[in-house]
């Protein structure tokens, strides 16, 4: 797939304030938080979209959701709540195309999105 802005996070070449990090994801602020908490985990293997995910990144994609539960948790969210999104191509208005998991936290969500 074609690098992304998020490839260049992940090798450092670019700054991101990264709140989160193991051998497999990386996580960082929302450069335009649309809540009071707004982080995105991201593999740093980088996939498109969750479309143009396989079977091989099962494990990816569950550790990936893990750890934005286990920070939403640590960060005190877990009992009031909080919301992880994947936009996935262009109706989603998905506009990085390296996947990654918007995890929203710090105020009350509305159904249906926009
Ligand atoms: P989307 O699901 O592809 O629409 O989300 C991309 C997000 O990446 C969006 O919320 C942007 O604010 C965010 N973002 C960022 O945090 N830093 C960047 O350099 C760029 C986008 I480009």
């Amino acid at each position: 797939m074609a690098d992304t802005i998020f490839g260049k996070i992940v090798r450092r070449e670019i700054p991101a304030d990264i709140v989160y990090e193991d051998d497999a994801v990386l996580a960082f602020r929302d450069l335009n938080p649309q809540a009071p908490v707004h982080v995105l985990f991201i593999p740093k293997r980088p996939i498109a979209t969750l479309d143009a995910a396989g079977p091989n990144d099962a494990a990816l994609l569950g550790q990936l959701l893990l750890a934005a539960a286990a920070y939403a948790r640590q960060q005190g969210f877990a009992e009031q709540g909080y919301r992880c999104v994947i936009n996935t191509n262009r109706d989603s208005g998905q506009t990085v195309y390296h996947l990654h998991v918007h995890l929203l936290a710090g105020r009350a969500m509305h159904w249906p999105p926009g």
